[in-house]
């Protein structure tokens, strides 16, 4: 938690942005796993009541009146059989004054504040929400149905957060880099632990175990997979094979729920092969340019479109893709290898602020998504680059056996690429290359003082010598 200066200017200028009304932001409550008390651990508090509230507890809801210019925290304290069990705990009012809020009150009263705002037909400005719980209290509280509640949600303040939390400060960079260090301690125990014989999901489960210890938690399922091809694959219970590839996409929380996110491609006996490295050495030019160019006042979709132009060049020279690059990629043809976008925002959430939809958050009125073309259609950050924007730089190169088999089969592309060449890398899996970026005034950083290795020579070192 900040100091609670911190917490009282979020809201002033959150105040400011809104204007005018009431502003309903709901903490999250406990999530039950397979039965009521058993929720699902860690507790995760709601990211934009973090930022202007603070607190880790559930049952929260913070109320910003506008109009009147008062801020309540409500929520209900613990009665003495829930000590019994937990322990003391600090009281709502207690916990509204360490964010220097003057006013606590009992989740009763937010139904009568709710009730006298309707009566007087102002505004009540609410995220959308995402958790059925809380859909239910909204119909409850409001009378608008969970279908309608995404339409309802106030725009004005989806854009102020978005506007706020997308731009980083001293102390927020500072929790990012203390979160990149979990995450290099995951990676490169992971690094250690990767030889023949050893299951993916022991390693997964290892790398999560790190980010336990010392953070929150992990910041989204770790990947884990010789079959990096697949881009959300599961650790299984496979052993780890000599010869083959496996990657890595890992991040942790740390304590004040700031994230990091990081991918890496290992050989599993510690040596890239000669067919390993040409791809690899792709996907590191790719990242590296990314890095270079990215700065403020750049469209990030930009920099992903320069990316693939490299990426394009460099796969036509081993044969894979063939003709005009600049066509090729207008076509789409790099997405059989590339079918994701290059990044998204990272903070408080690893997709941050991905539940006030990504067309608010990676796009704004002048840069528009493209949903018409596979692959560019998964880009999830493409607007200009300001100063302490986190985004997240992380190229890769994959064979789909499906998805080659599919753009075979209808043709599509087929000017740009080399089918019969690619026939021979269905088993070649996947490759992923991640690091989170930092926007500086005039270029932009890696966030965290020791960078995992990537570079080959450096990879096969740690492996080696770890
Ligand atoms: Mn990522």
């Amino acid at each position: 938690m900040f100091n609670k200066e911190t917490y009282i200017r979020r809201r002033k200028e959150l105040q400011r942005l809104v204007g005018d009304g009431v502003i309903v932001l709901f903490g999250n409550n406990e999530s039950p796993c397979n039965f009521p008390n058993n929720g699902y651990y860690p507790f995760r508090q709601d990211s934009s009541f973090l930022y202007y509230f603070g607190q880790q507890r559930d049952g929260l809801v913070g109320v910003i009146d506008i109009d009147n210019n008062t801020e309540t925290l409500i929520g209900d304290d613990i009665d003495i059989e829930d000590i019994v069990w937990y322990g003391s705990v600090n009281s709502v009012s207690n916990m509204a004054s360490e964010v220097g809020v003057s006013h606590s009150a009992p989740m009763k009263e937010l139904t009568k504040i709710c009730n006298d705002a309707l009566r007087q037909k102002r505004k009540i400005h609410f995220l959308p929400p995402y958790r059925f719980d809380i859909k239910l209290q909204i119909l409850d509280l409001l009378g608008i149905h969970p279908n309608q509640q995404k339409e309802s949600a106030s725009m004005n303040l989806i854009k102020a957060v978005v506007k706020m939390r997308s731009v980083k400060d001293a102390e927020e960079i500072k929790e990012l880099e203390h979160a990149a260090t979990i995450g290099y301690q995951m990676h490169t125990t992971a690094m250690r632990l990767i030889k023949p014989g050893r299951t993916e999901k022991y390693i997964a489960g290892q790398v999560n175990g790190i980010a336990l210890s010392y953070g929150s938690s992990v910041s989204f399922p770790t990947i884990f997979s010789q079959h990096g091809e697949i881009l959300h694959g599961a650790p299984s219970l496979n052993q780890l094979e000599a010869g083959k590839l496996v990657l890595c996409d890992a991040g942790a929380e740390n304590m004040n729920n700031y994230c990091s996110d990081n991918t890496r491609t290992m050989p599993v006996t510690g040596k890239f092969t000669q067919r390993q490295l040409e791809i690899y050495s792709i996907v590191e030019a790719c990242h590296d340019y990314a890095l270079e160019i990215s700065k403020p006042g750049v469209k990030y979709f930009d920099v992903h479109l320069a990316v693939c132009r490299l990426m394009t060049d460099r796969l036509k020279e081993l044969g894979l893709m063939k003709g005009d690059t600049e066509e090729a990629v207008r076509a789409g043809a790099h997405a059989i290898f590339l079918p994701h976008g290059l990044g998204h925002m990272m903070g408080l959430d690893v997709h941050d602020m991905e539940n006030l939809d990504q067309i608010n958050v990676g796009f704004d009125e002048e840069t528009r998504p493209n949903l018409n073309q596979f692959g560019t259609n998964s880009l999830r950050m493409g607007r200009r680059l300001e100063e302490g924007f986190v985004v997240t730089d992380e190229p890769g190169i994959y064979f789909i056996p499906d998805l080659i088999d599919d753009w075979k089969t209808s043709g599509y592309c087929k000017d740009f690429l080399n089918f019969d060449k690619l026939e021979s890398y269905k088993d070649f899996g996947g490759i992923r290359l991640e690091d989170d970026i930092l926007i500086t005034h005039d270029g932009c950083r890696f966030i965290g003082k020791d960078l995992i290795p990537y570079h080959p020579n450096d990879v096969e070192a740690f492996m080696e010598n770890n």
